[in-house]
């Protein structure tokens, strides 16, 4: 831990010494836990990490739009369009490759989550499935199956390792849940949970914003902070230990992931591809995902918020979007890949201005919740590796099986905790029937899906099935002929 004085000296030399001007306020132990703080900046980054901050605010980011172009339709595979065979293919590539314990998922489990409002992390969310179950359990439900259904397939019993990104707001409740929850009967020993980074917030005259007269307001460093906190947390050592050479990263909210899904995993791997996206179709202009695109010929992604509506809005020749392949935060990396990126380009990330509300002390030292945007948060995208890329694929997926995310407190028109529950909801229905059982409403009604009804507004019923019964509705021949009245779980073993 750095002194009292080496504190003032780079605090002075940063153009900061605002941050310990409540310090002759505090008493003893809150000048121990602040001092542990300020030991933990980046104090020779302080200046520039301020004043890029406030400059970057300042001027009108160079916008990407004149040099985008779609992605090559030669680079995109699609589980919506190919054939049967391929899909076929793919998934038994991406078993085996699993089934030899070449397969890791790692979770970005670091955001605030505060557009859902609640105080804890996003993973702990039950969105009121019949099961009650929590996003966290239904993806550990899903690993396990997953593991199953590679052994099943290869002979070999098999373990994909479960890397969990989080950060200082997520950190101990999630680890505390997961003991709670007995590791939803996953080892712990393949749940490896590191945090990312943090850096101050800053305002817009270049100065760290202080949340309390003993606290900076810190927030972590975007989803993008992923590649330095493998580095911090000895991540790829580990991975290369287990022999794991490819990564499925996802983000936590969304209810349909797939974890380690071996389509996604098995075409990556028959393309030779180091890295690659899966996306769907855009259902509007203005749908809040990032645009997978070339930008002067290289991969990348257009985040929703940086993309001009003018660009957003542009249609081909039959009305479709140009720029139609959504972004789900489901990437592809090879540990090669990760491990090339750590050591050379990391640094080389790009940094994205977010205009924040951040509750601060006002110079009386009172805390104030502003009521507009007072603060810049920099923030790394966990796409901007793309660019990197020497071989990058676009996997296209259908948005019914596989997203539906969860951004927004109920009463918002989407990715709501409803429309996740109703879409999981519907595909389970739609597995049922798919497999010849009926399924019965509330009013005992049988449930009757027609082709048309792609669109989940409300569930058809309350019927869920476990993932530990089946991963993508596989080895559902049992449920023909039978009739399952709603509210109803099928679990293991029923
Ligand atoms: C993300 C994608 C967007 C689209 C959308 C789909 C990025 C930058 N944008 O936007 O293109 O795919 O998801 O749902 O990926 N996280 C961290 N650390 C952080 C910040 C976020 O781990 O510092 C995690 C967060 O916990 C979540 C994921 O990253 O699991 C995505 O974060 P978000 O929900 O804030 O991203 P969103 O919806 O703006």
């Amino acid at each position: 831990m750095l002194s009292l004085e080496e504190v003032k000296l780079h605090l002075d030399a940063a153009d900061q010494a605002h941050v310990l001007q409540f310090w002759s306020e505090l008493n003893e132990a809150e000048r121990d836990v602040f001092l542990q703080e300020l030991s933990q900046l980046d104090v020779s980054g302080l200046r520039g990490h301020c004043e890029g901050a406030a400059r970057a605010a300042a001027s009108v980011a160079a916008s990407l739009d004149d040099l985008m172009e779609p992605v090559p339709p030669e680079f995109i595979g699609s589980a919506r369009k190919s054939d049967k065979t391929f899909l076929a293919h793919w998934e038994n590539e991406g078993l085996l490759h699993i089934s030899k314990n070449r397969v890791g998922v790692l979770l970005l489990a670091g955001g605030q989550g505060t557009r859902l409002g609640v105080q804890y992390p996003k993973g702990m969310y039950n969105v009121g499935l019949p099961s009650g179950k929590t996003l966290y359990q239904i993806q550990a439900e899903r690993l396990h199956k997953i593991q199953e259904l590679a052994e099943a397939k290869h002979g070999s019993k098999c373990i994909v390792p479960w890397y969990i990104m989080t950060s200082e707001f997520t950190l101990t409740p999630t680890e505390k849940f997961f003991k709670e929850n007995n590791y939803f009967g996953l080892d712990p020993v393949n749940i490896n949970m590191f945090e990312q980074r943090m850096i101050p917030a800053v305002t817009f005259d270049g100065k760290v914003i202080l949340q309390g007269k003993g606290k900076i307001a810190m927030a972590p460093d975007g989803n993008g902070g992923l590649y330095q906190a493998l580095v911090d947390n000895n991540v790829l050592e580990d991975m290369k230990k287990r022999g794991v050479e490819y990564l499925h990263v996802y983000c936590v909210d969304n209810i349909l992931v797939k974890m380690a899904d071996p389509v996604f995993i098995g075409f990556c791997v028959s393309k030779e591809a180091d890295c690659g996206a899966k996306v769907v179709e855009k259902v509007s202009p203005t749908e809040p995902v990032g645009v997978v695109c070339r930008v002067q010929g290289v991969a990348q992604v257009v985040e929703y918020s940086e993309i001009l509506q003018a660009t957003a809005e542009l249609r081909g020749p039959s009305g479709e979007l140009v720029y139609s392949a959504g972004n789900i935060c489901n990437h592809f990396f090879t540990r090669q890949f990760l491990q090339n990126l750590t050591m050379n380009n990391e640094k080389h990330l790009k940094e994205h201005v977010a205009i924040k509300k951040v509750p601060f002390v006002d110079k009386c030292g009172n805390e104030v919740k502003p009521t507009k945007p007072n603060g810049i948060k920099m923030e790394k995208f966990v796409f901007d590796v793309f660019p990197f890329s020497k071989s990058f694929v676009v996997f296209e997926v259908v948005r019914e099986d596989e997203f539906s995310p969860l951004k927004n407190a109920d009463g918002a028109a989407t990715d709501s905790p409803s429309t996740a529950r109703n879409a999981l909801l519907h595909l389970h229905c739609r597995w049922a029937a798919a497999a010849g059982a009926t399924v019965l409403d509330q009013d005992g009604n049988a449930v009757v899906l027609t082709a048309s009804e792609s669109t989940v507004i409300n569930a058809p019923a309350k019927f869920e099935i476990s993932p530990l019964v089946s991963y993508f509705g596989e080895d559902l021949e049992k449920l023909k002929g039978k009739t399952y009245h709603s509210p109803c779980v099928l679990d293991k073993e029923q």
